[in-house]
């Protein structure tokens, strides 16, 4: 908006010239977004805590985790609103990649917001089932995909890492894929937000990757340079990512162990939906699973867990998904988080150093 109002007048005023460049404007996005999370932040705390909307903690869990009953909980809310407030005032509104940008997350943000509210009010650390989460993802996520490929310029070929000229079209199975990647990512943060930051962090970090990866995309002299898929338009999506890394950060002062708030399901599905869905727009979908490794793990370890139950009725894992694992090891839960946060900055660089090994 304010790119739509301030950008005109650079025939008048030259230095409104500089409202042109997408760095100045992720950089605007990004400090915007950290000031929102910082002033509303103490704010959101004392009315989450004055609404009772405090955390309930499953028996079954790592002992530790049951002092934290009553954190205030639904924190998402608050990156949320600093991302899509500072990508509205900051990115060009006549982009489409925008617009399902924002829909998408605002829309996982929802279903996310049901599920917290259920647990709220039934009183239990159950909210949503399985299949009724899953089902309203799937529906969101099919309708994103169908809008996405309809885009002008968009097409089905996806990117395969380190092989440049490796460009499989997908066709019709772009849908089914495209949907895979944003409900995927969305369940696999899900997962991993069960200690103080532990979430957070490799949400800014693979953030801050797409940041470089949707620049390059959307940039038709880089593109060329480095031969990854030039997809124009999609460069505006820096903005978005610079405000969700900072929206996060600003979220990771309150979330920092020991947390003063979490960020519940509307904050945790809709930041994986984001992931996925600028992973798609810039093409860069299959190095989302090394961008966000620790996402990955957390997942996998789920899966293995549950299928080597089911065959050998023998556990791989003291619990899944894999932190609690670490937890029942006796790792503090500060050092846990700091070493998953160094796995995925050393998976984000591995991620970026596709962009030349090809
Ligand atoms: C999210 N939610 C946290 C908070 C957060 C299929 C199965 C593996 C699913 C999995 C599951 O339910 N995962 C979903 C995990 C919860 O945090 C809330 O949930 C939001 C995110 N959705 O924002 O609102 C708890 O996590 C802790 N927490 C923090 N700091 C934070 O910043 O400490 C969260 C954020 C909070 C708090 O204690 O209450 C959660 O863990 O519930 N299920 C599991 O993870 C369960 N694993 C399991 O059953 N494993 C089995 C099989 C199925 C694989 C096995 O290993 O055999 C465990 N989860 C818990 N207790 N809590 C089991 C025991």
């Amino acid at each position: 908006m304010l790119y739509a109002l301030l950008y005109p007048l650079h025939t008048t005023y030259s230095a409104f010239n500089v409202f042109r460049y997408i760095t100045f404007r992720t950089l605007l996005a990004a400090i915007m977004a950290l000031s929102i999370s910082f002033v509303l932040g103490p704010w959101l705390i004392a009315r989450l805590t004055s609404l009772q909307i405090g955390q309930q903690i499953r028996p079954d869990g790592p002992a530790t985790h049951l002092s934290k009953a009553g954190t205030p909980t639904m924190g998402g809310v608050l990156i949320l609103f600093s991302l899509t407030f500072a990508t509205l005032l900051l990115a060009d509104l006549t982009n489409p990649y925008i617009w399902l940008a924002v829909g998408v997350t605002i829309s996982f943000g929802l279903i996310g917001f049901v599920d917290d509210y259920r647990k709220l009010s039934r009183r239990n650390a159950g909210g949503l089932t399985g299949k009724q989460k899953l089902g309203a993802q799937c529906a969101v996520a099919t309708v994103t995909a169908f809008l996405l490929a309809a885009i002008p310029g968009f097409d089905t070929t996806i990117t395969i890492p380190f092989f440049k000229d490796l460009r499989p079209d997908l066709g019709w199975w772009y849908i089914p894929f495209a949907v895979l990647v944003i409900v995927g990512t969305s369940n696999a943060v899900n997962l991993t937000d069960g200690l103080d930051g532990l979430a957070i962090g490799p949400v800014m970090i693979t953030g801050v990757t797409y940041l470089i990866f949707t620049y390059v995309s959307g940039h038709a002299k880089i593109a060329e340079y480095l031969q990854v898929n030039y997809v124009a338009g999609t460069g505006e999506l820096a903005v978005f990512c610079g405000a969700l890394a900072a929206a996060g950060l600003g979220f990771l002062w309150f979330n920092a162990y020991p947390a003063q708030m979490f960020m519940g399901d509307i904050g945790s599905l809709s930041l994986g939906a984001a992931l996925g869905i600028v992973a798609l727009m810039s093409k860069q979908e299959i190095v989302l699973v090394l961008a966000g490794g620790v996402f990955v793990a957390e997942a996998a370890s789920v899966i293995f867990q549950v299928a080597s139950y089911k065959l050998r009725r023998k556990r791989i894992f003291r619990m899944a998904p894999l932190h609690h694992h670490f937890e029942l090891l006796g790792w503090p839960e500060p050092l846990i988080i700091v070493r998953f946060w160094i796995v995925s900055i050393i998976c984000a660089l591995g991620a970026l150093s596709t962009l030349k090994l090809r």
